[in-house]
């Protein structure tokens, strides 16, 4: 597994749920420096830097990009993939399609997080998971030929109302043609839907390509009350090999939450 640690580059998004909110090239040396091995990037869009600079401090740094984050096509330019309106839905992928291949350029997967959408008045579930569907379709084979895979992100009943569940997740996924698409288990998000953590990952084990690891409350894992140690060893029991990626809030500040992060990455995973 490795140890990953988040980067927002949209201040304006401050108090969301990043850890580190420096520019490219200090997110990047602190995250060696704590001792991670990869960083997520969250963006306004497909590219971080002058052109040539994240390979070049990833190489620097000995990190791995380990996810680029899409959800800023939603929370700056309003666009989901199952919005009512098609030329919006085109933009979203079109958008997708983007990150896919700015994070492929550095072997990295995208995150289809609150891209997702919801369902509503105007646009009934049924509906919402065709067009979800044909976009995974599409997004999945794309990133697969770019050498990568996709990863959707099932999220809380207070995010979306189509995947709550992570083994609701799965069975979406059986169902499609694609095999470039896996799952994120957000332990957050999972905390509040799932009846066993653990037990939810051991289930659906094929599917799990991402993880973000952060406590009950949105805090960097030991300062909330989930119990870590069983969803630590159901990872390790179904050899999980991608990113341990702490997607959680600057608390109390962004130094001494990467560092509680990796602390609490060492104590449960060695
Ligand atoms: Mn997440």
């Amino acid at each position: 597994m490795k140890p990953c640690l988040t980067l927002s580059l949209v201040p304006s998004l401050r108090g969301g749920p990043w850890v580190l909110w420096d520019d490219l090239a200090t997110g990047i040396r602190k995250t060696a420096e704590f001792g991670f091995s990869a960083i997520e990037l969250f963006t306004d869009g497909p590219s971080a830097g002058d052109p040539g600079e994240l390979k070049r401090l990833l190489q620097e740094n000995n990190l791995q990009l380990g996810a680029v984050g899409t959800g800023a096509g939603k929370v700056i330019k309003g666009l989901t993939l199952t919005d009512p309106d098609p030329s919006i839905r085109q933009d979203a992928r079109t958008f997708v399609g983007e990150m896919i291949e700015f994070g492929a350029e550095h072997g990295a997967p995208a995150i289809i997080g609150s891209m997702q959408g919801s369902s509503n008045e105007t646009a009934n579930r049924e509906e919402c998971l065709k067009w979800l569907g044909d976009a995974l379709e599409e997004l999945g084979e794309k990133s697969k030929n770019a050498g990568t895979f996709l990863i959707y992100e099932p999220l809380n009943r207070y995010e979306t109302n189509l995947f709550n569940r992570f083994g609701d997740g799965c069975e979406f996924l059986d169902g499609l043609q694609t095999t470039g698409v896996s799952l994120l288990a957000d332990l957050f998000h999972m905390n509040i839907e799932e009846q066993n953590i653990a037990q939810s990952l051991v289930d659906g084990a094929k599917h799990v390509g991402h993880v973000h690891f952060a406590d009950s409350n949105r805090r960097p894992v030991g300062y909330g009350h989930t119990e870590i140690e069983p969803i630590a060893r159901a990872l390790t029991d179904i050899e999980y090999e991608g990113c341990v990626s702490a997607e959680a809030f600057d608390w109390p500040d962004p130094d001494t939450a990467a560092r509680q992060t990796i602390d609490s990455y060492h104590k449960y995973f060695s």
